[in-house]
């Protein structure tokens, strides 16, 4: 089999160059500790060249996911500054492969967070929450993959925009949220989808931060994971979801 590093390699320059590639997974076996150590160094090779590190996300922490994708464990990838998109601006749809968008929630940490700790502790390190929404795109041709797959992949993170940051002493339990494209809703669903409340998110993060030995840090931002299924995305797509009570957030797909 090849190297965890050569298939690193092989998925950080799919990444760059917005080239599907065939699923790891046909020609490979690897473990899911195996496709963890290619995330972690596929992400290296895109922090030597500058980007920094800035937070976690979650996946598949919603039913509405996990029936998309057909897969039903929580996964998690690395966040880095590059992904950042900002509110209400062009997103360079060129840039990807075959990218599709999701509304999450983002937290804000004021606190790191590590290991094994309740609801209360994870509240406790929130500086603040946001509407927000995910970019992913599968550096996989058709957007297919196994779970072994989709961990080396970085959890398929490509992009994601935060809107206007909010209090967490707010009850964000069960905030109803629309997701339209142009103005037509495509998605809606609510906050209560994320694991029945998105802070079951964050407390699993503090746990699969411990497991890989890197605690979420004071200043990153760890996104919740979507609460519906995700929407593909064309050029020329006004882009906004609307969460109840902590506002909208936008984006606009450039050709
Ligand atoms: C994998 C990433 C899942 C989420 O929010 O559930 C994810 C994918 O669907 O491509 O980001
Ligand atoms: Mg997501």
């Amino acid at each position: 089999m090849s190297d965890l590093q050569s298939l690193a390699v092989t998925l950080d320059n799919a990444a760059q160059n917005a080239q599907a590639i065939a699923q790891l997974s046909h020609a490979e076996q690897f473990s899911m500790a195996d496709a963890y150590e290619i995330q972690k160094r596929s992400i290296a090779l895109r922090v030597a060249r500058g980007a920094k590190r800035v937070g976690m996300k979650m996946g598949f922490t919603s039913r509405a996911k996990m029936i998309q994708m057909g897969l039903f464990d929580m996964i998690w990838g690395r966040l880095t500054a590059d992904m950042v998109l900002e509110d209400g601006a062009p997103m360079p749809f060129k840039k990807y492969v075959h990218p599709r968008v999701e509304p999450e929630i983002a937290f804000l940490l004021k606190k790191p967070l590590i290991g094994s700790i309740t609801p209360m502790q994870a509240l406790a390190a929130v500086e603040a929450i946001a509407p927000a929404m995910e970019v992913i795109d599968s550096r996989y041709a058709n957007f297919k993959f196994a779970l072994n797959d989709v961990v080396a992949d970085n959890a398929s993170s490509s992009g994601f925009v935060t809107g206007p940051w909010n209090s967490p002493t707010l009850d964000f339990s069960n905030l109803g949220l629309v997701m339209s494209f142009n103005g037509r809703p495509v998605q809606i669903g609510s906050t209560a989808g994320i694991l029945g409340h998105p802070l079951r998110s964050l407390v699993a993060a503090a746990r699969f931060a411990e497991e890989a030995g890197e605690p979420l840090e004071a200043g990153w931002i760890v996104m919740a994971g979507g609460a519906t299924a995700a929407e593909a995305l064309k050029p020329g797509t006004w882009v906004e979801m609307e969460m109840q009570s902590l506002g909208r957030v936008a984006f606009n797909v450039a050709a």
